[in-house]
């Protein structure tokens, strides 16, 4: 019985730390990754996690902390959707003592005391390494360069962040123009339906497809191939994420770079909330290391991608 006493206790009795975590749905191969990175990260932690898909609606993240809040997780995780409108809900949620934290997207509130760190990558210089990409690639041409820019989801901190990037580093060369900008959405079918929109209103005039990630690059790579053009030749291509069809269009030479944004933000989140139940400080920004990868290293950095 002494002995029984002094052991530790069974895993079992130990409270198992409850995570609700919003995520904004499946539009792209980045977030599929996202999703399995947490979902494996919350496994190995142990920690029992409350996964909501919001199918790329605000609503429906709204209703899923709300109801987050009613269940009494012990922690809040969410990637905003959109950068506005969630002040209401996250007030709602520091009321009743629920730490948050946002992955991935940030929002624009002012108060930031509604959220413990926010972790994920640094979106405005994702758009300028892309920018930076462009100029070096035409360092020695002549004449105007006319870019079409498909957009993220409109009002997301990556398509805001990508954009303003992007053009405070072409901006500084006016031979640089942006001819055509709309939202693909980030998906493929959106990318491409846009996409085959810009080569009607311009066939002749596109030089450079930016895409503020890569599936909506590899839906416009179809309807350009489909307009009898080649990607990647006839078109220069630069898009972000660095997922695996983007590498597999690298080698196929359609796609003439990809700037890195890692989806693998479970384990770190995993961290950050055994630290904050455990009372820890964690830093307010936590940033994601990225690189960019250019076509011509696409087959030797092919086998070591993750996602
Ligand atoms: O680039 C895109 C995804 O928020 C960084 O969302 C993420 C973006 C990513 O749909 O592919």
């Amino acid at each position: 019985l002494a002995l029984a006493a002094s052991l530790p206790l069974p895993a079992l009795a130990q409270k198992k730390i409850v995570l609700g975590f919003s995520q904004i749905g499946a539009e792209s191969e980045w977030r599929t990754a996202n999703t399995e990175s947490i979902k494996q990260a919350a496994k190995d932690a142990g920690i029992e996690l409350k996964f909501a898909d919001a199918q790329q609606k605000q609503e429906n993240q709204i209703k899923a902390i709300r109801s987050f809040i009613a269940q009494k997780v012990d922690v809040i995780a969410f990637s905003p959707v959109v950068e506005s409108g969630f002040e209401t809900v996250l007030r709602e949620a520091k009321a009743a003592k629920i730490p948050v934290i946002l992955t991935d997207r940030a929002v624009n509130a002012k108060d930031d005391s509604l959220w413990v760190t926010f972790m994920g990558s640094d979106f405005l210089e994702e758009g300028r390494k892309a920018g930076r990409w462009l100029l070096d690639k035409e360092k020695n041409t002549k004449g105007d360069v006319n870019i079409v820019e498909l957009q993220g989801t409109v009002g997301s901190a990556p398509a805001i962040d990508r954009k303003k990037g992007f053009e405070e580093i072409i901006k500084t060369q006016p031979r640089f123009k942006i001819v055509r900008s709309q939202t693909g959405d980030f998906t493929r079918a959106k990318g491409k339906e846009v996409m085959q929109a810009f080569l009607k209103a311009d066939p002749k005039k596109i030089n450079v497809l930016y895409a503020h990630n890569d599936d909506m690059a590899i839906g416009a790579i179809q309807a350009i191939e489909e307009a009898g053009l080649k990607p990647g030749k006839d078109i220069t291509i630069i898009s972000i994420d660095g997922v695996k069809g983007a590498f597999e269009a690298m080698m196929a030479g359609k796609l003439n770079v990809s700037v890195e944004c890692s989806p693998l933000l479970g384990p770190q989140l995993m961290k950050a909330v055994q630290d904050v139940v455990a009372g820890k400080p964690v830093p307010k920004r936590i940033v994601t290391q990225e690189s960019v990868f250019p076509m011509e290293t696409a087959a030797a950095e092919f086998p070591k991608r993750k996602y």
